[in-house]
């Protein structure tokens, strides 16, 4: 995986992608977007990779849509937003959330707009103190987009995510783990330990459990509790065929610990 705009490396199983503009705090270029779907399409064909970290490169998360860029486009004419969303935006965030593997969010500062979309969209989120989260796109003059309005309201409550964003304001890293927007916040210089710890502990789980859990929790997001019930006994039927449940069992009964082959 070789990138103009992020640095991938993989490492015992985790895969982690940094956005690498950190002069411009890692704002979205059209590159980086098709770079990034390109590097989780990778990663989904890929077995010898079982989780993914996310996280930018420098002080900065991803401060979303590189503006620069975005007003020479509606300025030209050449492009319209809706478009840019939908050949662009859209697909890669939609890529995220139906990936059968885990992503963890490392939130190393700055995350607005669609960059916060972006952290939005990971399944977990660890924040450096320094951290922030900004809903910024009214401050522009826009809607909330890649997935804000949906993925915000759901962590927060509707009235809470209107607020942030009505008014665009800058969360710290702390308020956000009061919200719940994310999963835990870390010192700034133990963030990426405790990305891999965690990335570690998934990895040598039962993974293709783990991926099932993903979609259980993605599927009744928007279904009802009876069709929730149904999709937990498809899914429970697959996760008793794994190797990896006879092993939990067996290791529970021999009062060891389990050795998961994520098979
Ligand atoms: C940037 C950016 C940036 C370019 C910092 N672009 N350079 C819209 C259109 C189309 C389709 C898709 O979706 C969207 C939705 C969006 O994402 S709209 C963008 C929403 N984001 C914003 O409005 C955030 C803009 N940035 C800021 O408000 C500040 O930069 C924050 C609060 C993030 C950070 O402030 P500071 O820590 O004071 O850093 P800074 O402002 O000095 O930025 C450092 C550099 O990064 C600077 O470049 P320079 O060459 O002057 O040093 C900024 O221009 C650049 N930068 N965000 N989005």
């Amino acid at each position: 995986m070789d990138y103009d705009t992020l640095r991938c490396e993989i490492d015992q199983r985790i895969l982690t992608i940094t956005l690498n503009r950190p002069d411009k705090l890692n704002a979205l270029t059209d590159t980086m977007l098709r770079e990034l779907d390109d590097a989780f399409s990778q990663a989904e064909a890929d077995d010898a990779i079982h989780v993914i970290i996310l996280t930018g490169a420098g002080r900065g998360f991803c401060p979303g849509q590189d503006l620069a860029a975005a007003l020479a486009q509606a300025a030209s004419g050449a492009l319209r937003y809706g478009e840019h969303l939908r050949g662009l935006y859209n697909p890669l965030i939609l890529r995220m959330r139906r990936l059968p593997k885990i992503i963890i969010g490392a939130i190393n500062g700055v995350a607005a707009g669609a960059g916060m979309s972006l952290a939005l969209a990971c399944d977990l989120r660890i924040a450096a103190e320094s951290a922030s989260f900004m809903q910024a796109f009214v401050k522009v003059g826009l809607v909330p987009d890649s997935g804000s309005s949906w993925l915000l309201p759901r962590l927060v409550g509707p009235a809470r995510a209107l607020e942030l964003m009505l008014s665009g304001r800058r969360v710290s890293a702390q308020e956000a783990l009061t919200l719940g927007i994310v999963n835990e916040v870390t010192p700034d210089t133990d963030l990426m330990r405790r990305a891999v710890e965690l990335a570690s502990e998934l990895a040598n789980g039962p993974t293709v459990t783990i991926d099932y859990i993903k979609s259980a929790v993605e599927f009744a997001l928007d279904h009802t509790l009876a069709e929730a019930l149904d999709k937990e006994a498809e899914l429970q039927d697959l996760a008793g065929q794994t190797a990896d449940h006879i092993e939990g069992i067996s290791a529970f009964l021999e009062k060891r610990l389990p050795q998961f082959r994520g098979k």
